[in-house]
């Protein structure tokens, strides 16, 4: 199957009858500008691949993980712009929403999640948006990320298109609390009572504990083959 028949059978997953017609309305214009994400989205996924290879090559070890993307559903973008009380226009939602392109990076240790944030914002044509940095100050529940708004150029036949993507670093640890999390937040039926978000603060305690400790680990075993290495 061609990337264009994936990605509109993508787009139209999770689409009802109600969606589409919205959708419809705008969809050339919509298709379009929803391909400028993708690209830039790819765009941002190839330039941390580029680092990782390159850091692999100086260090002998991968600072990143994997890298996962998505781009917004349609169903999702509506909910959004009518949670903020947006009018469906392609102009304002490019210029409200920033987070219909989305890039994940998953990072082994906390210290690399600095190292490719910085060699990717030091890029000469990414314009930083917003920074939150989420690692330094978790959120009151224990969510710890590094997001970053940036706006990266698209090279079209027509020119250069400055394309805003959303990305969030975070090491092994703060991935697999956060996709928990999420994942009890929101199948839950039940109401999510004090306890439990109690007990779920905690978790993230532990996860940030065992990050600090695996770092410690890496950097002792970096000085112990460092002092081998010596004459
Ligand atoms: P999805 O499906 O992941 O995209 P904004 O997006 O600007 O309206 P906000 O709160 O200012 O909202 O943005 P922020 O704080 O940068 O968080 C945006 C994204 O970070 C969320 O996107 C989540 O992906 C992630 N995130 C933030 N807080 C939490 C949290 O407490 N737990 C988890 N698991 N993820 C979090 P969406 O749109 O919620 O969802």
């Amino acid at each position: 199957m061609k990337e264009d028949e994936k990605f509109r059978l993508k787009m139209m997953e999770t689409v009802d009858e109600e969606t589409m017609e919205w959708a419809q309305k705008a969809s050339t214009e919509f298709a379009k500008r929803m391909s400028y994400y993708k690209c830039a989205m790819l765009e941002v996924e190839t330039r941390f691949n580029v680092l990782n290879e390159e850091y692999i090559l100086e260090h002998g070890r991968a600072p990143v993980n994997s890298i996962k993307s998505r781009l917004k559903t349609l169903p999702s973008l509506r909910e959004k712009l009518e949670r903020k009380n947006i009018p469906f226009d392609v102009d304002t939602m490019e210029e409200q929403l920033n987070d219909i392109a989305g890039v994940r990076v998953i990072c082994s240790f906390p210290e690399d999640v600095y190292t490719m944030a910085n060699a990717f914002l030091a890029m000469d044509d990414i314009e930083v948006l917003q920074e939150k940095d989420y690692i330094k100050n978790p959120k009151p529940n224990g969510y710890r990320s590094l997001h970053l708004i940036v706006a990266i150029p698209v090279h079209l036949a027509e020119g250069k298109r400055m394309t805003k993507v959303e990305i969030q670093l975070r090491t092994i640890a703060m991935d697999f609390w956060a996709s928990l999390e999420h994942q009890l937040r929101y199948k839950q039926d039940n109401e999510f009572t004090e306890e439990m978000a109690t007990e779920l603060y905690a978790c993230a305690q532990l996860s940030a504990a065992l990050d600090l400790r695996m770092d410690k680990l890496r950097k002792s075993i970096q000085e112990h083959n460092s002092r081998e290495e010596l004459p």
